[in-house]
């Protein structure tokens, strides 16, 4: 995308189709010109292009392919304190497709060009309004599916993880300075600094970064579709209840143990989010080559997965008893959160089986979610049954608790931005290390200068200060037009 920040440029800012009120954004240094060709001001209007100040005119629009003049809201940003940086104009007008899509053609007429995508927002960051992990929040906001991540794009938007990040860098310039005013009394013998001081400052510092680097690493990109995996001894209904859950009859069922051999896969839309359902084979011990297969996809499902719903059959028999609670809890080492249900629950005639069977401790409050550092295990069994879909809105409400639950722990930054900084954060946590180490060994302090230079340079390509024209296409291009 170049960046030719002199064209004014012109785009439809609210979503596209009919509605009440529709918003056309203008930006660039002629926009008091192009705005003028078209805008008729009401008496009290007349002088807006003296305004020295960002205001509201009325008045109307004067299209010469819409006989009748059109009524409007003029926003008008008369300097560089608008969102872009440059003057800046917005009509809000009625949301008519004909009459939006007339005054943008007519924009154009008078000098303005259609924007790209995200063009506006870019011109924020270059013009320095915004940094980029705020460019990056400005999409977050729009593109949020639930109020989770709404909370993060608005928190990074506002500028907390630019301000923290900021306080690292001036810190450690800070702490530059002092190292290298000693450098140039290094003949002399004057110690500046302490190594002690060094190092805690240097501390702090990693503290920080550190964390960042360890969020990022464990965040999902956007879009990614969390996996959900049924896994439990054969016969123990999972293919019945992956069935229910999706509302179709995908997967093979029969009473004969070790029916699925592969998995299946489908998407289970919850209230907040879509997720990728997974039905594997039972866990057992294989008896021939296509079994160990199977037990090996099996595997691979519930390792990367984001949470298993452990499946025991509610009529099983006190011989298998055991085993199913060992493996239940070996598929909860593996698994980064686990629910367990109990099964086919039609089947009982005394209602649910004796809650002290769970493999997981039980409490007796209920199905409810508890944080064990990154495990997240639901206490108690929840009793379902595929056959009558007893329960199974109260599943579907618990696997979205307990993702949600899992995801809100992960990180402080959007899923954009954790993918474009998880490199700049573990070099950056790298260089720190060294620089520790190179204080604690009373290394000479050029080397720990160098190490902190490269932090400063790591820490200047996530806020943007340091971008190359492929960071800004990859980034803007994301957006819509408008933004
Ligand atoms: N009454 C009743 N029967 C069920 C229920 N869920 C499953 N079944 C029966 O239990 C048997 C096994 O069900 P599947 O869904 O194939 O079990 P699975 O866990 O996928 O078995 P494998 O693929 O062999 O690991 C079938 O005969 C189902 O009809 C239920 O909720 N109620
Ligand atoms: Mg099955």
């Amino acid at each position: 995308m170049p960046l030719d920040l002199d064209d004014t440029i012109v785009a439809l800012a609210s979503p596209p189709g009919s509605a009440l009120r529709g918003i056309v954004r203008v930006s660039g240094i002629a926009t008091a010109d192009v705005v003028a060709a078209l805008f008729r001001p009401d008496v009290d209007s007349a002088n807006w292009r003296s305004s020295k100040l960002p205001r509201r005119f009325t008045g109307h629009l004067e299209l010469s392919s819409i006989i009748v003049p059109v009524p409007l809201s003029l926003m008008y940003w008369p300097t560089k304190r608008s969102y872009t940086g440059q003057p800046m104009a917005e009509f809000h007008l009625i949301g008519s497709p004909p009459v939006l899509e007339a005054t943008i053609e007519h924009l154009c007429e008078k000098g303005a060009r259609l924007a790209r995508r995200g063009e506006f927002t870019m011109r924020a960051f270059l013009s320095g309004r915004i940094d980029l992990l705020q460019a990056e929040a400005v999409l977050g906001v729009i593109e949020a599916t639930d109020h989770e991540e709404l909370q993060k794009a608005l928190s990074q938007l506002g500028g907390r993880m630019t301000s923290r990040l900021g306080q690292v860098r001036a810190d450690l310039i800070a702490l530059l300075g002092d190292l290298e005013a000693g450098l140039d009394f290094v003949e002399e013998d004057i110690e500046f600094i302490t190594k002690h001081e060094i190092a805690r400052r240097l501390e702090e510092a990693l503290l920080v970064v550190r964390q960042l680097a360890e969020d990022s690493a464990s965040r999902l990109p956007a879009g990614y579709r969390r996996r959900v995996v049924l896994a439990g001894l054969p016969n123990a209904g999972k293919s019945t209840l992956f069935n229910r859950l999706i509302g179709q009859q995908k997967a093979i069922v029969s009473p004969i143990a070790g029916t699925t051999r592969d998995y299946l896969t489908a998407t289970l839309p919850l209230d907040s989010m879509d997720v990728e359902l997974i039905d594997t084979a039972g866990w057992e011990d294989a008896a021939d080559l296509i079994m160990e297969r199977a037990q090996e996809l099996r595997g691979e499902q519930v390792s990367a997965s984001d949470l298993v719903v452990w499946c025991t059959a509610a009529d099983l028999s006190d011989q298998d008893k055991a085993e199913d609670k060992h493996l239940c809890r070996l598929a909860a080492k593996q698994s980064s959160a686990m629910i367990h249900v109990l099964t086919r629950i039609d089947l009982m005639t005394g209602g649910p089986s004796d809650k002290s069977d769970s493999p997981i401790p039980s409490d007796k409050s209920g199905a409810t979610i508890q944080a064990d550092e990154s495990r997240f295990t639901v206490n108690s069994l929840l009793p379902v049954s595929a056959e009558t879909g007893h329960n199974i809105e109260a599943l579907c409400e618990t696997i979205q608790a307990c993702l949600n639950t899992a995801n809100a722990s992960r990180s402080e930054l959007l899923g954009t931005t954790a993918v474009r900084c998880r490199d700049s954060l573990q070099r950056a946590t790298q260089s720190l290390d060294h620089a520790l180490i190179a204080t604690r060994a009373n290394h000479g302090d050029e080397l720990i200068s160098l190490e902190i230079r490269s932090v400063l340079h790591e820490l200047g390509t996530i806020l943007g200060d340091v971008y190359t024209d492929d960071i800004l296409d990859h980034i803007f291009s994301n957006f819509c037009i408008g933004k």
